[in-house]
Order: structure tokens, then C-alpha cells, then sequence
């Protein structure tokens, strides 16, 4: 494949640093799949041999953006409930009903492999269309081995299909499924006897679970994360969403990669995530959906130097949504995340959040070539604007795969 050269263009490496690690007036080489060299147009090496030239026309290059927590894989949705709630029905009428996670939890359950893949595709693409190079997709809607193991499979199909990284997470203490009721530590020894062979399947790339009152302890997470890493496997938690379960201290101590929620997160929490350098995933479409009121503590976590993350959550419930730029505008907006802080999230700590911090989420030689290229004037656009479709190209190892599916 012949080297391909980006000019015409400034670069927005998002390396360390303010200002989004911006590069003017720059060009990016493409060898092999990895970014082979960046820099002011003005400074390209002499000699290049033959390459393919991309006119870049002004606008601005970006690493391809990371969606470092989703839940993209479901059967059904859950509008009827939202339809419900606003003509005046509580969540208690609501659960009752059968609604809440146990609808997701029986529509995924029902749906075939087939039909869970074409469902979860159409979101996917919508990902794709602003920028995503990278989303990792969690289980957590089958609670029983065969459907976890369903959402699993369709998620690796997904990377499949399209130019797009996908990172599995085993996420089956989401919820305690109607069958273990009042059982919740057998539940948890399920979640870890089902571990095993979904992980020898290579289904399992990290291991999550929902600390909170209405989902697990903070002993049975315990139990869970040291089974998946005596498997060498990462682990990361949803904490501290609904009360202050003390689950990101729990995470940081076990070197977990990330904490995410985190509206109820205290010192002792952002101290020990500092301390284990986890990264804070911040998620504000769950939080307008829910319309909390208690944000997350942003100013701590920046003096504390915690890696802040943002991602869209995309979930049935909480946020439904497939939209990474609307999570970065209300990453601004509602959580007052710089454009700068909020552009990082989605890049170089996700890439932290993941574990990828060496492969991809900065313009960096060496790092593989998965770029976005934004019709934009200013990077701060992409959390400016509330829809507009921005993206002009996107690459993928390497590959110009453009702006929409494939
Ligand atoms: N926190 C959330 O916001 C989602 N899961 C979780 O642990 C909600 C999932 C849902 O309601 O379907
Ligand atoms: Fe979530």
C-alpha cells in the first residue's frame, strides 16, 4: 500500500498539554497503518518517494474518537417507559410493569443473534458518522450465560463488519436477574463461573459490574475483579452514580483501568484514583436523562490531576444515545469540562480508560493511523455545535473508510 499523506490541514494531536496539542498549518503521513510522521507542512521531509495525497482544504485533523463506555448491544428500547413516565407514572408503576433494565434484560433475551446485530449496527453507524475509530461495547442485558454470551459474540461481529475497533466488556453483574432473587452472592459466583469460558472464547477484553445498593457490593465486586484478574484481565466499575458505595476506591486500589459516573465520588474516591493513576469516565447524557442534580466533583478530580474521560453511555435506559458530540457538548455544558478537557476525554483518556494509551487517542508517530477529519474552523466546534455532521473523512488502521458505515 503506498504511503499516504494528509496536507492542507492543521492537527489536533491532543498529546499532553493545552491548546489541544494544535499544529497549524500541518501534514501527517500514513505508512503501513501507523502515523509515520506529523508536523508543519512546511517541514516535510524532502524525498517522501511516492504517496497519496489527501487535500485536507483547511479543515482539522483529530485522532479518531473513542467511545470508551457503551452499552450498544441491546434488544428493544424503552420509549414506551419514557412515554409513561411523562403522562404521570412513577418508577415504581413503571418496575412493576416489568419495566427498567428486566425489559432490556427480556427483549435482548428474545432477540436473535441476527437481530440483535442489525439493531445494534444502526447505532454503531451512527457512532461511526461522528468520528468513532474505537468503542468498547459492554454485556450486561443478559444476566444468563447464553445471553451474555449472545451480546459477546455480536459485539466481535460488529468490529467486524465495520472499520472500527471494538473492546468487549464482560458485564454481567449489572443487574440481579429475577431467577437469583434474594441471592445475590450465588448470582456473583455465576458471573464468575461463566467468566472462564466466555474469556478462553477471546469474548472478554475487561470486566465490569454496577456497584450501588440497587446492583452489587462492594464485596462481591471484589470477588468478581479478583477472579477476572487472575485471569489477566482489566478491570473497571460503575460507581458511585446513585450513592457513594465506595466502588472507584475499591477500583483504584485494585489498579482497575477506570471508575465511571462517579456523581457521588468523595476525597477519599479521588485520592486513591490519583494515587492509581484510574481514570474518572464521565458520562452526562446519563446524567440530564436522569436529570440529577449532583454533579460530579470536576474541579477535585482536575486538582487532583485524575484522567476525565467522557463518553455517550449508549444505553437504553439512561441514555439513549449515539451521539459522541452531544456528549461532549454536555460534557461542557453541564459538567464545564473545557472544550479542550472535554476533546481529551474522548481521545487520550479514553484511550487510558481502555488500556490503549500506546496504540491510539493521540496523533502521535508511531500510534496507529485512526483519524477523523472535521470540517471545522476551531477544534472547540466539536462540542460547540448541537448537530451539523462535521465529519468529513475518518481513517481507520490507516484506511480512509469515510464518513459513514463500513
Ligand atoms: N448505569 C446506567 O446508567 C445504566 N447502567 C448502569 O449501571 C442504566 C442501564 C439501563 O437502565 O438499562
Ligand atoms: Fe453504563
Amino acid at each position: 500500500m503506498a504511503d499516504t499523506l494528509l496536507r492542507h490541514l492543521h492537527l489536533a494531536t491532543l498529546e499532553a498539554g493545552s491548546d489541544y496539542g494544535a499544529i497549524r498549518d500541518g501534514a501527517l503521513l500514513i505508512r503501513d497503518g501507523r502515523i509515520a510522521w506529523l508536523g508543519h507542512e512546511a517541514d516535510l521531509p524532502a524525498g517522501l518517494g511516492e504517496v497519496e495525497e489527501v487535500d485536507g482544504d483547511g479543515g482539522w485533523l483529530t485522532p479518531g474518537l473513542i467511545d470508551c463506555h457503551t452499552h450498544l448491544v441491546y434488544g428493544g428500547d424503552r420509549a414506551n417507559e419514557f412515554e409513561m413516565r411523562l403522562n404521570g407514572a412513577s418508577y415504581e408503576e413503571i418496575a412493576r410493569a416489568g419495566g427498567g433494565i428486566r425489559s432490556t434484560v427480556a427483549a435482548t433475551r428474545a432477540a436473535s443473534e441476527a437481530e440483535l446485530f442489525m439493531a445494534s449496527l444502526r447505532r454503531l453507524d451512527a457512532l461511526l458518522r461522528e468520528g468513532v475509530t474505537t468503542v468498547e461495547i459492554k454485556s450486561g442485558y443478559g444476566l444468563d450465560y447464553a445471553t451474555e454470551r449472545k451480546m459477546l459474540r455480536v459485539a466481535r461481529q460488529l468490529g467486524e463488519a465495520r472499520n472500527v475497533a471494538v473492546r468487549t466488556t464482560y458485564l454481567a453483574a449489572h443487574a440481579l436477574p429475577a431467577e437469583y432473587a434474594g441471592r445475590a452472592d450465588d448470582y456473583i459466583d455465576a458471573c464468575m463461573a461463566w467468566l472462564a469460558p466466555l474469556a478462553d472464547e477471546g469474548l472478554i477484553d475487561a470486566v465490569d459490574a454496577f456497584c450501588e445498593t440497587l446492583g452489587f457490593s462492594r464485596d462481591q465486586v471484589e470477588r468478581l475483579f479478583r477472579a477476572a484478574q487472575q485471569r489477566g484481565l482489566p478491570v473497571k466499575l460503575h460507581a458511585e452514580q446513585l450513592s457513594d458505595s465506595g466502588g472507584a476506591e475499591l477500583t483504584a486500589r485494585l489498579g482497575g483501568l477506570s471508575a465511571d459516573h462517579l456523581e457521588w465520588l468523595d476525597e477519599q474516591g479521588i485520592a486513591a484514583m490519583a494515587a492509581h493513576g484510574t481514570v474518572a469516565v464521565l458520562l452526562p447524557i446519563a446524567f440530564y436523562c436522569l436529570r440529577e442534580t449532583k454533579l460530579p466533583p470536576i474541579e477535585a478530580l482536575r486538582a487532583a490531576g485524575v484522567a476525565m474521560a467522557v463518553s455517550t453511555d449508549c444505553n437504553p435506559g439512561t441514555a439513549p444515545c449515539s451521539s459522541p458530540l452531544l456528549a461532549l457538548n454536555m460534557a461542557c455544558t453541564l459538567f464545564r469540562l473545557t472544550p479542550a478537557e472535554a476533546l481529551a476525554g474522548m481521545t487520550r483518556h479514553a484511550a487510558k480508560a481502555l488500556g490503549m494509551q500506546d496504540e491510539v487517542g493521540t496523533l502521535t508517530v508511531g500510534k496507529r493511523a485512526d483519524l477523523a477529519l472535521w470540517r471545522i474552523e476551531r477544534p472547540a466546534e466539536l462540542c460547540y455545535w448541537l448537530g451539523g455532521e462535521p465529519l468529513w473523512q475518518r481513517w481507520s488502521n490507516g484506511r480512509m473508510v469515510g464518513p459513514a458505515s463500513r
